[in-house]
């Protein structure tokens, strides 16, 4: 299948994140996607193209015009404050505070727009998460143009990213743009399976009144995992969209088994909605040698899912989500889609 990626997901590169009361170097660096690139290049998957410009409407399809216009300022009003350090969040309109006044103070706006302080905004994160979106939007058009299934190599990841908040890596939420791509495109029924360690809490909150895209995460339990505050069994979706959110929460340190029986419960949920299109929120942090996360897949097992996505028979875009293992994130990432393309035919 064919790869989206370009070099400037670079100019994003995050130094310090506060991890348990510390400033700790960034696990979510440039290096996550030369390991991947390479691992691809080395499994001969390919060719890899670069991402058309698809502008600022499809970001505007899923996110707060006033949050995309926050993130394109923030850095500009950061160092205006004389900061040189990347921009943190240090206080946050919680129950009680009002969100419907904006800030006129960029350090206000931060806590404004953000769920968490380990999301470092710096010079090149307006550019990087563009780019990032462009190069889920160039896979959805490929997708969409006859493509059995493009893989979106993009950075930073996108999943947390709600319609106005960044948390967990995340500013853009790439898959999200990429599954309104199709809908726009006159896809009726889209399917998002969200595969990486930590629940796709922004991709939920986007589409979660909704019925034409059905959303499901398998995760780790938010009852001690990471985002913490959303990713339930009983968060089924609201209103229209009753019915059309799942969420697979299982223990921390969940084997193989287990997560293999909850993608089975996915997968017939996905084939139940008869969806046009599926995207795949592919985060690989449920790697056993992950170091921020729990779960015990080991590199076999990334084969298999591969397969059982290919099983589903659907027009598939792979998004890169998660996956801090750095050495063997690209090996993961590379056999989830050779083994795609050999269950397709595609190899
Ligand atoms: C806290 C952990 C963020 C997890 C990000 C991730 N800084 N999401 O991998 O999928
Ligand atoms: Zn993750």
């Amino acid at each position: 299948m064919k790869i989206v990626y370009s070099d400037r997901h670079r100019v994003h590169r995050g130094e310090f994140e506060i991890y348990r009361g510390e400033l700790v170097p960034c696990f979510e660096k440039p290096e996550r996607a030369d390991f991947v690139l390479a691992a691809l290049r080395s499994q001969r998957i390919g060719p890899v193209v670069e991402p058309r410009s698809f502008g600022l409407a499809p970001l505007e399809r899923v996110h707060a015009p006033r949050y995309l216009r926050f993130l394109e300022r923030a850095w500009r009003e950061w160092s205006a404050l004389g900061q040189t350090r990347d921009a943190l969040p240090a206080v946050w309109p919680i129950r009680g505070f009002r969100d419907d006044v904006e800030p006129r103070n960029v350090v206000a706006q931060l806590g404004l727009f953000s769920f968490d302080s380990g999301t470092p905004l710096t010079s090149g994160t307006w550019e990087a998460a563009c780019l990032g979106a462009d190069i889920a939007l160039t896979a959805q058009a490929l997708v969409h143009g006859g493509e059995r299934a493009a893989f979106a190599l993009s950075r930073p990841p996108g999943h947390h990213a709600g319609p106005d908040f960044l948390g967990g890596y995340c500013f853009v939420n790439n898959a999200a743009v990429a599954a309104q791509a199709f809908v726009d495109a006159g896809v009726a029924r889209v399917a998002v399976l969200d595969v990486d360690y930590h629940h796709g809490n922004g991709t939920q909150a986007i589409f979660y009144e909704r019925a034409d895209v059905l959303f499901l995460s398998i995760h780790g339990d938010p009852a001690t995992e990471y985002p913490f505050y959303l990713g339930h069994a009983d968060e089924t979706g609201r209103g229209a969209g009753d019915g059309y959110n799942g969420n697979y929460p299982l223990p921390a340190g969940s084997s193989n088994e287990r997560w293999f029986e909850a993608l089975a419960r996915a997968c017939a949920r996905i084939r139940g909605h008869r969806p046009g299109a599926l995207v795949v929120s592919l985060g690989v942090d449920t790697y056993a040698g992950d170091p921020i996360s729990t779960f015990q897949l080991d590199a076999p097992e990334y084969r298999r899912l591969g397969r059982e996505l290919a099983a589903l028979g659907l027009p598939t875009v792979f998004i890169l989500e998660g996956g801090y293992a750095v050495a063997e994130i690209g090996e993961n990432v590379a056999q989830v889609l050779a083994a795609f393309d050999e269950a397709a035919g595609a190899r």
